[in-house]
């Protein structure tokens, strides 16, 4: 049995072993409040708006606040970026790695006692010995030299790379530690499994609606195989489901509010999964370029997300690319 600790010990860096375990460790309190429920109090809105302007649930303020504690005491960190708050947290001027996260993913699922779960990614800090700034969070997500994911499901679970393929862990209740499940996640080149939010359909490019159309069509259409459908609301729990099953997840470019290019953020979900994707095996895109080469221009930027079973991922691609699509929506 190889627990947490263990792997880090042997897998990480000393300072990336501490920072994993420190966020092992504010995972594990979220998950107790999560599994008390609506007796904790954790039910409910906060009263707030986060800088997306999204309205912010109790649970979320509470497990931001937590990670941000539990980091800001770590001396490896010298900064952290939350979705949850406008502005970066600075930590230890001497500390070597910056962390981003988004405390709380698939927040509407707090209330109705569905999946919800953290994500983190963690950057190299470059300018160690000074106070960090926002600049120094805006690296591409090739940057990163860790992200992961823990899942509050029926079990809870942890997902992360180091950037030698990805592993999974399962929390174990009576010892309070994360056990190693499998040292070697993979996924499937193809599927028969998509996951979207097929209501937003008429706000999509022209490429995406294509697409959605032939897997629709299934045996009837091009595609000449039947394809199924999943869509929990959580980006965490939609990934989760293509790393154990295989499936291609899309958040795609969408007209519906202008100006937002997408609806998922680039630090604080589509880097971190797109780090663990490939590592599995499978690609990712904002279905023109790779997520993971774009240059964040700031910290809460929002991008649309195609990940999953590489064959799939690069077919979008090659059709956004056909109809002559740029990053930005606008045609060439
Ligand atoms: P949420 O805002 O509820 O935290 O982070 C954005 C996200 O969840 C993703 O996890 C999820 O895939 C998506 O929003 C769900 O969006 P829709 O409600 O538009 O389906």
């Amino acid at each position: 049995m190889t627990t947490l600790s263990d792997y880090l010990a042997t897998h990480a860096a000393p300072n990336l072993a501490s920072t994993m375990n420190t966020l092992a460790t504010a995972s594990i309190s979220i998950s107790h409040l999560l599994s008390k429920g609506a007796l904790a109090g954790i039910h409910g809105e906060a009263g707030g708006q986060n800088i997306q302007g999204e309205t912010q649930k109790k649970l979320d303020v509470i497990a931001n606040d937590l990670l941000l504690n539990t980091l800001t005491h770590n001396p490896h960190c010298a900064g952290v970026a939350s979705e949850e708050l406008d502005e970066i947290s600075l930590a230890h001027d001497d500390g070597t790695l910056l962390v981003t996260f988004d405390p709380l993913d698939g927040s509407s699922n707090i209330d109705i006692n569905m999946t919800v779960g953290t994500i983190f990614s963690i950057l190299p800090y470059h300018n160690s010995g000074q106070t960090a700034c926002e600049q120094d969070f805006l690296q591409k997500g090739s940057q990163q030299v860790a992200a992961g994911y823990f899942i509050y499901g029926t079990s809870t679970m942890l997902a992360f790379t180091l950037g030698a393929g990805v592993v999974m862990f399962s929390f174990d209740p009576t010892t309070q530690t994360y056990v190693l499940i499998n040292d070697d996640v993979k996924i499937s080149d193809t599927t028969a499994e998509y996951a979207i939010n097929a209501s937003n359909y008429r706000y999509w490019l022209t490429p995406m609606k294509r697409y959605i159309d032939e897997l629709v069509a299934g045996d009837m259409g091009i595609r000449n195989k039947d394809y199924n459908m999943r869509w929990v609301a959580a980006m965490i729990a939609d990934v989760h489901r293509i790393l154990m099953r295989g499936g291609v997840f899309m958040y795609p470019f969408d007209t519906k509010i202008e100006g937002k290019a997408g609806k998922l953020r680039l630090m604080y979900e589509a880097n971190p999964m797109s780090f663990i994707i490939e590592q599995a095996g499978g690609a990712s895109t904002d279905a023109v370029g790779r997520i993971m080469d774009i240059t964040p221009t700031h910290i809460h930027q929002r991008v649309p997300v195609v990940l999953g079973a590489r064959q799939e991922v690069e077919y979008v691609a090659d059709l956004h690319k056909e109809h002559g699509i740029l990053a930005d929506g606008t045609a060439v």
